[in-house]
């Protein structure tokens, strides 16, 4: 946005800040105004790239860190993941993965700065967009609008990490890497559903966390109203042409969630955003004064366990820069290296210069920053996405390509085109070290079908699925004994569930399976059956694929069966709807924890088969054997594309769950490596468990390792 005070107040400011490039490991004092950040008085413009601690191993973080400075990152921005720390009121986890302290100084330590995106609801297609699911329950409770239940909870775990990190010293007002700061997340999204409490509670939110003094600015993206000092960015694919500015001249111009791509649900294709892409939207804001810009990831990582949310694959952005096991993707990462670079050695007239918008042509612009002492550059941009443009700046002619933009160092000298990448792409090639194709060698237990005899909790209803789980499994077993008292014929049973996947028995036998997606949110099925005199035992298992990480009113999202009935020649005859149900809690594996290496011998009342006999193609079914880690450092994939859906657990560790079964509709898995990563392994002797819900061969089950190799 333009006006006479933002142009005079960033005229006074040239006076009286230097510039710099990125990266200092001592930050200082952190201000801003209309044009940039300003740290221990120098002006910045900086690259970030978000990278998700948890979301990797603290082995994976130096290298990740090193590889996005050597990509010209001067800033690691990531979320704060408040069910991974808090996992009960009160009580904290910052171990293993879980330790931001440690991935906060790894980041110093190479000397980048860090934007430390407290939330803490923070979606990132993360389990219930990172909130606790105890929050449920807490007697009065609505997220994310001026409740106070809510406001208590999130006052008190934003002030716990900004307490931590003070006590650290890690915030760069105390000499730390913390330069910025931020609060809530998207919530312009949803503030329209609170009409009564929304505009309060943003007020409240920047106020609470300007309270905590942290001496870095606070940001809000995509939040309009922002209050002051708390700056408003942008988040989205085109910043540069979709953002309309911050709300106040003295706020600079920021872009918090670039998407290097884009993330994939089950049954979904990756989302490809070309290198060339990326590098005109970038370049395109920062012509347009933006000062600030996070790709959005850098590096996606794994979602290990069961923490993606609905239906999201445990693959999370593997099209960034950074795959998803840490591997440089060229040509994206060269050539936005190589932006990074043409842009920051004009960073002279960029941030002290005077800007100036000519147009060269109907669809042909070029902004330009420079004056007499700071030297000048020119970012011509061919806004026409069909063809070549040629056009005249100051007496020369360039070329330039379809939707392009050409950066002119001395405001001459072509440094940089977007749309030319000139890195070669590399390919992503998988060696197979190890087929697992020796039934000698895995073992094999059935999870048994627990009828209504055996369960102890019991409701004359169909109980919501995550209050009776607490999110603690994907698993709810519903089971109900049925007599029927007149012949029913052609008896199909009816199942409406809201989530996610059903799996349905009659006497021991699965008789059906369903499943909803991301768009469908209804699982409704009609499976027949055979019924025999006496007592039928039906047991459904309803599983869950994570929770939901967006939207509004997330504590009142229902799921599990809604609807069970009994069709007999083609009429609705019974409906046990409002039967007297009897409840199991997850898997009798989880509960024994099958798949820890301590106890995974002794796993009573399961019992494994004797070593050689698999059971292929069962539903229900655990798989287990033993692995040798093979040399090198090269990341390891295990491939499932054998199996159907389930999870994997490698020395006890989860590494997410699969589900190869939902294809996508070119007829492929979204998929079938899953990423064990070393730091998960044992000198020698690793133990590898499957859980497969539907039925699968575990002998096509293969270990690969992954490399890049250059075309
Ligand atoms: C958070 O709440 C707990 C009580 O649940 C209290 O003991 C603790 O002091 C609070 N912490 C902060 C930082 O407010
Ligand atoms: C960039 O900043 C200059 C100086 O403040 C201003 O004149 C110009 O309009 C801004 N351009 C955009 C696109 O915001
Ligand atoms: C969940 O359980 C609570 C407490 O038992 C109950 O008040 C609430 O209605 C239940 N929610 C649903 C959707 O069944
Ligand atoms: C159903 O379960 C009951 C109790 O375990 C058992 O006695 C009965 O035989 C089962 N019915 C069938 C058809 O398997
Ligand atoms: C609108 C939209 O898709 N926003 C997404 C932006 O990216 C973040 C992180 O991936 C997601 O949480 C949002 O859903």
């Amino acid at each position: 946005m333009e006006s006479g005070r933002a142009g005079l107040l960033w005229a006074i400011g040239v006076f009286l800040v230097l510039i710099g490039g990125g990266g200092a490991a001592a930050a200082g004092r952190v201000t801003y105004d209309g044009r940039s950040l300003i740290i221990d008085g120098q002006r910045k413009l900086l690259f970030s790239g978000s990278i998700h601690y948890p979301r990797s191993t603290p082995q994976m973080w130096p290298s990740l860190i090193a590889k996005a400075k050597a990509g010209g990152i001067d800033v690691i921005q990531t979320y704060v993941f408040w069910n991974l720390h808090e996992p009960k009121p009160g009580q904290y986890d910052f171990r293993g993965r879980n330790d931001l302290v440690k991935f906060i100084k790894q980041v110093q330590y190479q000397g980048l700065y860090v934007c430390l995106r407290i939330g803490p609801f923070i979606e990132a297609e993360w389990n219930y967009g990172g909130l606790p699911v105890w929050l449920r329950d807490v007697p009065g409770i609505v997220y994310r609008t001026d409740n106070e239940p809510f406001k208590f909870y999130m006052r008190n775990f934003t002030t716990k990490i900004v307490n931590l990190m003070k006590s650290e010293g890690l915030y760069a007002s105390q000499g730390g890497p913390i330069i910025l700061s931020q609060i809530e997340n998207e919530y312009g999204n949803v503030e329209g559903a609170f009409p009564q409490g929304g505009a309060a509670y943003v007020r409240w939110a920047a106020k609470m966390a300007v309270g905590l003094q942290t001496g870095v600015p606070w940001i809000m993206c995509k939040q309009p109203d922002a209050p002051d000092p708390v700056i408003n960015t942008c988040n989205g694919m085109r910043c540069g042409e979709t953002f309309s500015g911050p709300n106040s001249p003295d706020k600079p111009k920021m872009w918090t969630e670039n998407w290097s791509s884009f993330f994939q649900v089950f049954g979904g294709e990756p989302y490809i955003r070309s290198a060339e892409d990326i590098a005109f939207h970038v370049a395109l804001f920062v012509a347009k004064n933006g000062s600030y810009i996070n790709y959005y990831m850098y590096h996606g990582g794994t979602n290990f366990g069961r923490s993606a949310s609905s239906y999201f694959i445990t693959g999370y952005y593997d099209q960034a820069p950074l795959d998803e096991y840490g591997l440089v993707r060229q040509p994206k990462y060269g050539h936005l290296k190589e932006l990074h670079a043409a842009i920051k050695s004009c960073m002279k007239p960029l941030l002290m210069g005077k800007h100036t918008l000519l147009s060269l042509g109907p669809l042909q612009q070029a902004y330009v920053f420079g004056d007499a002492t700071s030297g000048c550059v020119a970012f011509l941009v061919n806004n026409n996405a069909a063809n070549v443009a040629t056009v005249t700046f100051r007496n020369k002619a360039y070329r330039l390509r379809p939707k392009s933009i050409a950066i002119l160092q001395n405001c001459r000298t072509v440094i940089f085109e977007t749309a030319k990448a000139n890195v070669p792409k590399n390919t992503r090639v998988t060696t197979m070290v190890k087929r697992f194709d020796a039934a000698e060698t895995w073992t094999t237990v059935t999870e048994t079908v627990p009828g209504f005899s055996d369960t102890s909790f019991r409701a004359n209803s169909l109980l919501e699925h995550t209050n009776l789980t607490k999110d603690t499994t994907d698993y709810l077993w519903y089971t109900i004994g049925f007599n029927p008292k007149s012949p029913c014929v052609k008896p199909v049973l009816h199942i409406e569930s809201l989530g996610h996947v059903v799996h349905a028995f009659v006497n021991n036998a699965r008789k059906g399976s369903g499943h909803g997606s991301r768009d469908i949110k209804v699982v409704k099925m009609d499976v027949p059956i055979q019924l025999t005199r006496g007592q039928n035992n039906i047991s459904i298992l309803s599983a869950m694929v994570g929770l939901p990480d967006s939207g509004a009113f997330l504590e009142k999202r229902t799921f599990g069966l809604r609807k069970v009935q009994m069709i007999c020649s083609g009429v609705i005859k019974y409906d046990f709807s409002g039967s007297k149900w009897g409840y199991q809690v997850g898997l009798v594996g989880e509960k024994v924890g099958i798949y820890d290496r301590t106890n995974v011998m002794n796993v009573k009342p399961l019992k494994w088969s004797p070593k050689g006999v698999v059971l292929k193609n069962r539903p229900l079914t655990w798989y287990q054997r033993w692995f040798e880690t093979p040399k090198g450092d090269d990341p390891l994939v295990l491939n499932v594309g054998t199996m159907g859906k389930g999870e994997v657990w490698v020395n006890g560790q989860s590494i997410g769950r699969y589900w190869v079964s939902f294809l996508t509709r070119a007829g492929r898995p979204s998929q079938s490596m899953y990423h064990i990563p070393r730091g998960f392994l044992k000198d020698s002797g690793n133990l590898l468990v499957v859980f497969e819900e539907e039925g699968g061969d575990p002998l096509g089950i293969s270990l690969s390792r992954v490399s890049v190799n250059w075309s």
